[in-house]
């Protein structure tokens, strides 16, 4: 492991993470500590959004905002900490539909997010308000602006993202993913921007669900061509590690799709798409068949010394293959 300080050269550029809840946002937050104030841009998942209770929630990019903010819950990972929950308690109480669980202070972001979009305020717009009311020196930002929708074709018929995810806790065996939206949404503006910038230091793919997380935004075809021709190395931080997914559903739904739970098959599912594989340490002699350069590192991020840790190392990766 390299000791080199990630301040060095290209401190002051711009490094860009692709990320979805929250297992990505753990390496935002290690990305965020590293660099300086507001060199780090995050385009996050819009495929988990959905309008719920007549709101409209998004969940990957509250989480981000949580967790940047220092407001996120540690233990469930979304949502707000010191929550309470009598909104839930109430509508109960009414009959009312409580298979997504909403805090009475996460409501807040709901309401203000759903006022906003009504009165034809973009998402984007929406989210950076929300960043800088709650202090994030980090731009944050949706895909797109435009709807797109994670759609998972299970053995019980088409679920919508929710009711696959959380409504039937990922229960059903998945055949296939839609993003319903996908081939018309336009990444936004300021992603693009970021993109094409001649300063950008380096792309970062988070250790999200590749499937679930980061494909709805590389579906958008202007975003996977601005990725492909962006001058930055573009790197993608495994979620595998020894066969297994640090979080979540990756290793049950790779398995359901036929796919070897393996860093090769990660690597093989970005192809030309990134110039470099970040794996776990305990993987380091599993590196057969990837062929993009591959750094080895211990990626589980328990504490925040660890999330920092991946962050540099992650960084470094990239400006050594910038520099090959
Ligand atoms: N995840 C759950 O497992 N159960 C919930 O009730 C739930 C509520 C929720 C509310 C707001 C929010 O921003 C996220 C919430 N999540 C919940 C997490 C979320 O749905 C998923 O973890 C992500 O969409 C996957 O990245």
């Amino acid at each position: 492991m390299s000791e080199t300080a990630v301040t060095a050269d290209g401190a002051g550029q711009p490094v860009l993470a692709l990320c979805g809840g929250i297992g990505g946002a753990k390496l935002a937050l290690g990305l965020y500590h590293t660099l300086p104030p507001g060199r780090l841009a995050i385009a996050v998942n819009p495929g988990d959004d959905f309008e719920h209770l007549g709101l409209s929630v998004s969940p990957d990019l509250d989480t981000v905002l949580y967790t940047l903010s220092g407001l996120a819950d540690p233990v469930r990972g979304w949502g707000r900490k010191d929550e309470s929950w009598n909104f839930m308690a109430a509508l109960r109480e009414l009959g009312g539909e409580t298979w997504f669980q909403l805090g009475d202070r996460d409501l807040a972001m709901h309401v203000e997010r759903t006022r906003m979009l009504r009165a034809a305020i973009t998402l984007s717009q929406a989210v950076a308000s929300a960043a800088q009311e709650l202090g994030i020196a980090a731009q944050i930002m949706p895909a797109t602006d435009d709807r797109l929708r994670t759609v998972v074709l299970t053995d019980e018929g088409e679920l919508p993202f929710q009711s696959y995810f959380v409504e039937r806790r990922a229960a059903p065996r998945v055949r296939g993913l839609r993003y319903d939206g996908a081939e018309k949404a336009q990444p936004t503006p300021r992603l693009l921007e970021t993109l094409a910038s001649t300063k950008l230091r380096a792309v970062i793919i988070c250790p999200s669900n590749p499937y679930l997380s980061i494909d709805p935004m590389l579906a958008m075809p202007a975003l996977r061509e601005s990725i492909a021709h962006c001058a930055a190395p573009v790197i993608a931080v495994s979620p595998i590690v020894g066969g297994r997914a640090i979080k979540g559903p990756t290793a049950k739904i790779m398995t359901e799709l036929g796919v070897p739970v393996t860093n090769r098959s990660i690597a093989k599912h970005y192809g030309d798409l990134i110039d470099g594989l970040v794996v776990d340490f305990a993987d380091r002699r599993d590196a057969d068949g990837i062929d993009v350069p591959v750094c080895a590192t211990p990626t589980l991020m328990e504490s925040l010394a660890d999330r920092k840790r991946l962050a540099e190392e992650a960084i470094r990766f990239a400006d050594e293959i910038a520099s090959r």
